[in-house]
């Protein structure tokens, strides 16, 4: 970065600073991973450079052929890796690709069924502030209480009173299968769209180790950078009788010119994600994130629904510590353990507070980590809770996590040009 460094020495060394926080930090937030160079060199890319609106070899632009190339390839990439009859990769990110759904689907007025926020759901699913929320009736469904789960035969049952015109199901925060089939039974008996934001598990189920939701839905977006491991986006995948109106309300529904940078780095991301070294990785981000809410629970944690089936838990600290999560948030920050505060299903704190943090394994996974150094991190984190008054102790611990965090170089090419 010997330009940046010349033209922008601040950017240059927040850039830098950032390169270094993700090397000494143990990045437990569920939501982000650790792209590989190639997919950062796509991205970093003079392709950001080229105004493409339009679609391949319907440009509203001259000297789109690269480009075209490019986007061709992500699209194919995308369909063949999820088994989709269409696919649109233009998406900034996965809010708009959800929006572009409500678009094509909803008229202002008409009613949708998603999932709760408090139990799990995600902002574009029908928060009051957020477009799906501003013009639409959202119902939502939410957890069972007992069991933390989702309830299929309750979900019936509001779909059956309210008749939405799509069930949305996906999650922020939910750590259990979703059984898609049932989903489309219930569209099928009351004759409503199933509509899949997939953005936490597409990994997973590019991987085959979560079902898809694709033999089942009409519509499914995600984003491209959590599991799955790509670069910030999103993207729809459809039916073919989609298509039409899919592009249309993209572009130029709602958007303008395509980042074809970033539509270079998903395509990159997408080749990366057939191969065999993606599959083990997220068998062995399952794992981590088995063995890290195990590890919590024989120290006597609450992890809400009792532990997870995928990439991702919550941890009801409140129950366990008597420490809310914005505080252990703020805690473990202080040691270089990162992870979000966030509501737990039925929360009586407000979400500004919450009584649990989201504990999530696919960045740590990328570095190399395995269940080994899942049980010291469970520990580090239970002496990091317990010795929370006790600053020379919170020291200790942070070295501690320093020694781990060195065993797993990330970026080292990164690494060695800081200066
Ligand atoms: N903000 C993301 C998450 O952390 O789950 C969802 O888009």
């Amino acid at each position: 970065m010997r330009h940046l460094k010349e033209v922008d020495p601040e950017i240059y060394r927040a850039i830098n600073n950032e390169v270094k926080r993700e090397q000494d930090n143990l990045e437990l937030i569920a939501s982000e991973n650790f792209t590989s160079l190639a997919v950062l060199e796509a991205g970093g890319s003079v392709l950001t450079n080229k105004y493409a609106e339009g679609y391949p070899r319907r440009r509203w632009y001259g000297g789109c052929e690269h480009v075209d190339k490019v986007e061709e390839l992500a699209i194919e990439r995308a369909k063949e890796l999820f088994g989709a009859e269409y696919a649109n990769v233009q998406p900034h990110s996965g809010t708009q690709a959800n929006m572009a759904i409500f678009f094509v689907v909803l008229k202002p007025g008409d009613t949708y069924l998603a999932m709760d926020l408090a139990c799990g759901g995600h902002l574009s699913h029908g928060l009051k502030h957020n477009f799906s929320g501003m013009f639409y009736n959202v119902v939502t469904y939410s957890v069972d209480k007992k069991t933390e789960m989702l309830d299929y035969d309750s979900i019936l049952e509001l779909a059956r009173i309210h008749k939405p015109k799509f069930i949305l199901a996906g999650a922020s925060s939910y750590s259990r299968e979703i059984n898609f089939k049932r989903l489309r039974q219930i569209c099928d008996e009351i004759n409503c769209y199933l509509f899949v934001d997939m953005a936490h598990i597409a990994g997973l189920v590019a991987a085959g180790i979560h079902p898809s939701p694709l033999p089942y839905a009409d519509f499914v977006t995600s984003t491209t950078h959590k599991t799955l491991r790509g670069p910030r986006g999103g993207f729809i995948l459809a039916k073919k009788e989609f298509a039409r109106a899919l592009d249309s309300l993209v572009f130029p529904g709602i958007q303008g010119g395509a980042l074809m940078h970033v539509i270079a780095a998903k395509a990159v991301a997408f080749l990366e994600a057939e191969t065999q070294e993606f599959k083990e990785y997220q068998r062995q981000v399952v794992k981590n994130s088995q063995r890290l809410a195990r590890s919590l629970q024989e120290k006597d944690y609450r992890i809400v629904s009792g532990g997870t089936d995928n990439h991702m838990f919550l941890v009801d600290l409140m129950a366990s510590r008597q420490i809310n999560g914005k505080d252990a948030q703020e805690l473990l920050e202080r040691v270089n353990i990162t992870v979000n505060k966030n509501l737990i299903p039925y929360d009586t704190l407000a979400p500004a507070q919450t009584s649990g943090i989201r504990l999530g394994t696919p960045a740590v996974t990328t570095r190399g980590i395995k269940e080994g150094e899942i049980d010291q991190i469970a520990a580090l984190i239970e002496e990091t809770i317990k010795f929370r008054d006790e600053p020379k102790k919170l020291k200790g611990i942070k070295e501690e996590v320093l020694k781990l965090t060195a065993k797993f170089p990330l970026y080292p090419e990164l690494q060695e040009k800081i200066t």
